[in-house]
């Protein structure tokens, strides 16, 4: 069994309730801004969230919900017109009014930084909305916490497929034995999975926590924090209602063991 070195984060749903908040808002205002007179439910959306990336939920939208609708220019530019409209709305929710990190996650990054572990992010997202967050919910210079920021069409197979995970070991230089993940999601966890990790942590949210989790080697509410001690929902116990390094070293040991 190799070390742990790398703690790989997914962002959406993971280090922040972004979709709820953030992404489903901002398509929004680009319909909205677009002339479109479609709307978008936090339940609508929840089917929506089966498709992984902004245009291609658009594009799944449009196929499941409208499917006699047709743009008035090229269809590709269109669905990517809208979609670069929506990053601009979300960029700026990001600034105002905010978005807060879920419970735990800057106590986690914080202690895996000051003690030399490697952070790395693989998500779905257009990299731009990465920047967004880190930079306003959790530091100026959050950025370069990470040694590599894995986002949006940096692959061009998305989650469920593994590529991204792949590409983010590839630039971490680190096979999947010395890695875990950090997922919200059943999408991610087929993209973990297929990329070979096997050191998996789920926290869920509520579009997410009725979803298939038994391949992950532990999953939480949340990641715990002072004053609010996460829940264990499937593995081992944690010691102080926290996810910290050490739990983190332990589960990876339970899932090569
Ligand atoms: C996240 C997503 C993203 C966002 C939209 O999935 O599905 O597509 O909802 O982002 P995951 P863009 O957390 O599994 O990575 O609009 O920028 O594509
Ligand atoms: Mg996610």
């Amino acid at each position: 069994m190799k070390q742990l070195q790398a703690l790989i984060f997914d962002v959406d749903g993971t280090l922040s309730d972004t979709e709820r908040d953030g992404h489903l808002v901002a398509f929004n205002k680009a319909f909205a801004d677009a002339g479109l007179d479609w709307n978008w439910t936090v339940e609508i959306y929840g089917d929506l969230l089966t498709v992984t990336g902004g245009k291609e939920r658009i594009k799944y939208f449009l196929e499941r919900y409208l499917p006699d609708f047709r743009p008035e220019g090229e269809f590709e530019t269109f669905v990517a017109d809208l979609h670069a409209a929506k990053t601009e709305h979300y960029k700026a929710l990001m600034v105002d009014p905010g978005l807060p990190l879920r419970p735990g996650v800057e106590r986690l990054l914080r202690e895996a930084r000051d003690a030399g572990m490697r952070l790395a992010i693989a998500t779905t997202t257009t990299p731009a909305n990465v920047t967004a967050l880190l930079r306003n919910s959790l530091a100026e210079d959050a950025e370069d916490w990470f040694d590599v920021i894995a986002a949006g069409d940096v692959v061009p197979a998305k989650k469920p497929a593994p590529d991204i995970f792949v590409w983010a070991m590839e630039q971490l230089n680190l096979p999947p034995e010395s890695c875990m993940a950090i997922e919200d999601s059943d999408n991610g966890v087929k993209s973990v999975r297929g990329a070979g990790i096997r050191s998996l942590l789920i926290t869920v949210n509520d579009y997410t926590r009725h979803q298939d989790f038994s391949d992950a080697t532990l999953v939480v509410d949340h990641l715990g924090d002072e004053g609010q001690p996460s829940k264990v929902l499937a593995g081992p116990d944690l010691v102080n209602g926290q996810v910290d390094l050490d739990a983190l070293r332990n589960i990876h040991q339970y899932a090569w063991k």
